[in-house]
């Protein structure tokens, strides 16, 4: 499946700036999202389990107790596109 075209630096700062959280960082988009505890850090997990399958677009991301630290990146297109920016704001409303 076409994963798009990289966004350039200046198309990254441009989301960026309406994806609230979210900063580049190693190339990647990243944001750490923090839970009150585990079940409520798992529960967003799972839900974006959901969204990121049926994107057929996965988030690279780790989880400690009520943390969830998330990097978004296009593995076929080894930089960042629109998909990981459509990925980053449906987390975001996952956590509101
Ligand atoms: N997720 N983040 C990310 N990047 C990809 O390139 C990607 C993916 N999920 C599935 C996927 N690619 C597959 O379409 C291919 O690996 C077959």
């Amino acid at each position: 499946m076409g994963a798009g075209s990289k966004l350039s630096r200046e198309e990254i700062e441009q989301a960026l700036a309406t994806l609230s959280g979210w900063s580049l960082a190693e190339g990647k988009l990243h944001r750490e999202f923090r839970f009150p505890d585990f079940v409520r850090a798992f529960g967003f997990m799972a839900r974006c389990a959901l969204i990121a399958e049926a994107m057929d677009h996965h988030p690279e991301w780790c989880n400690v107790y009520g943390r969830v630290s998330v990097d978004l990146i296009t593995h076929t297109a080894q930089g960042v596109t629109a998909r990981d920016v459509e990925l980053a704001q449906r987390m975001n409303e996952l956590a509101d």
